[in-house]
């Protein structure tokens, strides 16, 4: 149907100066309007910066499990292993800490850090010199666990207790976590 000019809506006009405007439920309608704009905006360009800081984290991320994980399988199978390697028997086979072992810098073999956690309450970051890198890596923890587990292949003549599994866990500042994990056998 057509319209002429004359039949569109009007806006309001004032009747002493002449001008046209808005009524205040029309003001307050287009503030909302305009703040969900933004806001949606907004939430756009958040985005787009946490996905581009997402590589930059990660990259940190696996250099610290990397770090520990290095750190770890420098060491002995377990307490009883002699330097430079050889199987003991499975019945000396443990997991954790010896007498006199108190901190990761008394750590000698990979079971030894089966619990040990950095980046948390009360034990910021390090490395393996025992300085204190958490400046570094602000918002990052670590945790490791070490267990006995035979992996999927293993001959079925040896005992599971001659295989332990190392698993280091970085969680991200953006509450990712990467799992980083190792076998080390009895040999
Ligand atoms: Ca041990
Ligand atoms: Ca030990």
């Amino acid at each position: 149907m057509f319209m002429s000019f004359d039949q569109l809506p009007k806006k309001r006009t004032d009747r002493k100066s002449g001008r046209k405007g808005f009524t205040l439920i029309e003001t307050v309608i287009a503030i909302v309007v305009i703040g969900i704009a933004v806001t949606g905006i907004i939430g756009v360009i958040m985005n787009n910066v946490q996905e581009g800081a997402r590589p930059f984290l990660e990259i940190k991320g696996v250099e610290l499990g990397q770090a520990m994980m290095d750190e770890i399988l420098l060491k002995r199978w377990d307490e009883d292993t002699p330097l430079g390697g050889g199987r003991i028997p499975v019945s000396e086979a443990n997991i954790g800490t010896e007498a006199g072992e108190s901190g990761r810098t008394d750590f000698d073999d990979v079971d030894d850090y089966n619990g040990y956690a950095d980046g948390v309450s009360g034990e910021p970051l390090k490395n393996e010199l025992g300085t204190d890198i958490s400046a570094d890596f602000k918002g990052y923890s670590r945790s490791v666990s070490v267990d006995f587990y035979k992996p999927t292949g293993a001959p079925a003549s040896l005992d599971t207790k001659n295989y332990k599994r190392i698993r280091v866990t970085v969680t991200t500042p953006m509450g990712e976590n990467f799992v980083f994990t190792a076998i080390k056998t009895n040999f």
